[in-house]
């Protein structure tokens, strides 16, 4: 397998599409090819992706929403009166709403993402449903540390990275986003992280490769925006979607396969493909319990409690600085 440490997400500003075309020519030119994973999710992947999350075969979605429900009362305990709850890579809030509906002792709610279309429309919606909420959108990188809005000086923090989102960074990368995100935090404080546990590869691989074929479209649209964005010339029909599971980094990957022998343009380049060739595209780990531990720690984070769900396991833990 490759060492794919590039295609993971990383910190950074907001990407341009000068940034997407040098980054797609150095993944292409390399051996194996690479994508960076961030650049699945323009508008039509996140629309693709929100349609992932309703596939029957896709479990981490219902299944983080009904855990975190089921245990909402006493994630409530574990916060204090005039809380701000920072969410790290927000998107629409849809999983936020069950922590506010069981915790109205939270004041201010930061939301962390790129998408300002997302922002603000999270926000329109909280505003109308939680009125007694202060809702302070940021716009930036959320693997990155940030100062936030100076209204919530002086209250606790607790941070929020549901959607097993740690599961798309490589093991050092989680470690670096979760350092960062304690900078942001600031000391003494609390975060629930959800993050998706390993289980039997062959509910793994249908979860990535749904019968209706949307993670396919998913995966595809990358060559999509290469082609709507920086003018290059992938035939969609030529590369199909695989996902892998990778057991030695205990991940499933994502990769486009060449179907033919074929040459692709982009930024001025020739890009051969063999037949079978692959981009590898997306990571998407399955720690077991006591990795997370071990990535919490190396980042500065104790587990204080933890709940995992069955009959598909995933993990909600509550962590505190240490
Ligand atoms: C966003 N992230 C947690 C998803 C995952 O499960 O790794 C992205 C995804 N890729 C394919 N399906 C879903």
């Amino acid at each position: 397998m490759s060492d794919t440490s590039d295609i993971t997400m990383e910190e950074g500003e907001i990407p341009s599409s000068d940034d997407l075309l040098r980054d797609a020519i150095a993944g292409l030119s390399a051996y194996p090819k690479t994508l960076p994973t961030k650049y699945l999710y323009d508008a039509e992947g996140s629309r693709l992706f929100e349609e992932i999350c309703e596939q029957p075969e896709y479990y981490p979605t219902r299944t983080e929403t009904a855990l975190l429900h089921a245990i909402s009362e006493d994630l409530s305990e574990a916060i204090d009166n005039d809380a701000v709850l920072v969410e790290f890579g927000s998107g629409a809030s849809t999983k936020t709403r069950t922590l506010l509906d069981a915790a109205p002792q939270i004041s201010i709610y930061v939301p962390i993402d790129i998408s300002q279309i997302a922002l603000d429309e999270a926000a329109n919606s909280l505003n109308a449903d939680f009125p007694n909420l202060n809702v302070l959108p940021l716009i930036a990188d959320f693997t990155a540390p940030h100062t936030l809005p100076e209204a919530t000086r002086n209250r606790p923090h607790v941070g929020f990275f549901p959607d097993s989102t740690i599961g798309n960074f490589a093991p050092e990368a989680a470690v670096d986003f979760l350092k960062s995100a304690l900078i942001t935090l600031g000391e003494d404080v609390r975060s629930i992280l959800g993050a998706d546990l390993a289980k039997e590869e062959s509910v793994l691989i249908s979860a990535y490769d749904d019968a209706q074929g949307v993670t396919a479209a998913f995966n595809l649209n990358l060559l999509a925006r290469l082609n709507r964005e920086v003018g290059a010339d992938f035939d969609l029909e030529a590369f199909s979607h695989r996902a892998i599971w990778n057991a030695a980094e205990s991940r499933i990957e994502m990769h486009l396969v060449s179907r033919k022998n074929q040459t692709v343009h982009l930024g001025g380049k020739e890009i051969a493909f063999a037949v079978g060739e692959t981009i590898h595209t997306e990571n998407s780990h399955k720690y077991t319990y006591d990795m997370l531990a071990e990535l919490a720690a190396a980042a500065g984070w104790r587990i204080e409690k933890s709940w995992i769900s069955d009959p598909y396991p995933f993990a909600v833990l509550l962590m505190g600085a240490m």
